[in-house]
């Protein structure tokens, strides 16, 4: 039996090398022609832990190829990415062209008994949108959504889960959600990702697969609201936040998670958008929560024009081009090299932009700066950065940064995002 996954990027990637492991063969698809070179050579182009030695072995051992044209397979596992886009004045509706274009690409070489998965995380009706798309291609063939059981291709829905930086591990440990078209689109599925998957296979409907996987990641957007806004609160009342939550968190029924300078990432920031484009009328917590998230990089902006302000006040023979501001940690979250929809990069960008004086960028997990971003130049040593900076602003809790004692740290100038100098 033979796999092909559309879509070579963060979960597509690892998900086809990972079934190529269990020595299946398997067909990798992206429309990036770099993308499909670099993975022929048994390289990688994106970055996560462990995913360069599977893709590795998988090439070389010959199960997993790529190219940039679909071929005949038995499986067909759709990961490309659903964004949003701006339409009719709703700015975050989401984007199924990705999905539409997969589905046409693929209908030419469709066959009777073959199995079509959408992994992507979508708004509710997508499968079935995708199924239509499916059968407008391919009117010789039959779907489930007019020939039910009797459907000559099969079609599930079943939402990735898993954690950037976790990845290999979690597509294996993790329980998966499998929502067919039908019960026999269901069965087949599961019987897919029983080759990788040793956490549970849970069927369902397709409707329901897509709104559980929505409802993850909204679960945690809502949790981390809550814990920005109490930062936000104790701020104004002058209390410590990272105390209060450990407090609040020794009770048995609390978990307070913790407050930051903002969500980062491509998929906690997007997919409650999915079910407040749908809903705009019930959806107001879920929609409050991605403001109260939004929001929170231009509070910690706020912050540390603040802390400038001290400064000076303390400094009054100095102006703001003599103060040198440092910027602790760029990535979206701790110990990942990943900058995409950073938070923490959007603050410094914005400090970079408007600040006259120096301002010293420390990111550990990455060699050099993006190209063609506003910050720049060359990245600062962290211990040379604490030594010269005059404001110090904590962005993302890297290890190496929880390892330097707060006493080193010139607390009167400090915005610190995560509580990690704050606290101790
Ligand atoms: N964050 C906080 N405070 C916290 C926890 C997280 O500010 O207490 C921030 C992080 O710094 C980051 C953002 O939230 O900027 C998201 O980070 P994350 O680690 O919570 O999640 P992601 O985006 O890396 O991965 C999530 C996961 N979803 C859930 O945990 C419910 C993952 O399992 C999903 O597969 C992934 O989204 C996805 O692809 O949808």
């Amino acid at each position: 039996n033979t796999i092909s996954v559309i879509g070579l990027g963060y979960i597509g990637l690892p998900t086809a090398a990972v079934i190529a492991s269990r020595r299946k063969k398997v067909i990798g698809v992206d429309v990036n022609q770099h993308a499909v070179d670099t993975i022929n050579r048994g390289d990688i182009h994106i970055v996560e832990p462990e995913l360069d030695i599977v893709v590795h072995a998988a090439v070389k051992e010959g199960y997993l190829r790529a190219t940039t044209e679909p071929e005949p397979a038995d499986a067909f596992l759709i990961a490309v990415p659903t964004p949003f886009k701006a339409e009719n004045g709703n700015d975050h509706v989401p984007d199924l062209s990705y999905i539409e274009a997969a589905s046409k690409n693929i209908a030419p070489v469709l066959k009777k008994g073959d199995l079509v998965i959408l992994e992507s995380t979508s708004p509710v009706g997508a499968t079935e949108q995708m199924a239509a798309w499916l059968a407008e291609a391919r009117s010789d063939l039959t779907f489930p959504q007019t020939h039910g059981e009797d459907s000559d291709i099969r079609v599930a829905h079943c939402p990735e889960r898993v954690l950037p930086g976790h990845v290999v591990r979690e597509l294996v440990e993790n329980d998966r959600v499998i929502g067919g078209m039908t019960a026999k689109c269901s069965e087949a599925a599961t019987k897919l990702y029983k080759i990788f998957v040793e956490g549970e296979c849970i069927t369902t409907t397709a409707r329901t697969a897509e709104m559980a996987k929505l409802t993850e990641n909204s679960f945690r957007d809502v949790n981390i609201a809550f814990a920005n806004e109490l930062s936000i609160i104790c701020d104004k009342l002058d209390i410590n936040v990272w105390e209060l939550i450990r407090l609040a968190n020794r009770h048995p029924r609390v978990n307070i998670l913790q407050p930051g300078p903002g969500v980062g990432g491509h998929c906690i920031a997007v997919d409650p958008w999915f079910i407040v484009s749908e809903t705009p009328e019930e959806a107001r917590l879920i929609r409050t929560a991605r403001e109260v998230n939004d929001g929170k990089p231009q509070w910690v902006i706020g912050k540390v024009n603040e802390a400038v302000g001290k400064f000076l006040s303390h400094h009054p023979d100095k102006t703001a081009k003599d103060v040198t501001i440092a910027c602790f940690g760029l990535a979206f979250k701790p110990d990942i090299d990943d900058l995409r929809e950073s938070p923490a990069l959007k603050i410094a960008e914005n400090i970079v932009s408007r600040h006259p004086g120096r301002v010293l960028l420390v990111e550990p997990n990455i060699a050099e700066l993006p190209k063609g971003k506003a910050v720049g130049g060359n990245l600062a040593d962290q211990q040379q950065a604490l030594e010269i900076a005059d404001v110090v602003v904590l962005l993302v809790d890297h290890k190496p940064f929880k390892s330097i004692p707060s006493t080193r740290v010139k607390i009167d100038y400090l915005v610190d995002s995560r509580g990690v100098w704050e606290v101790r």
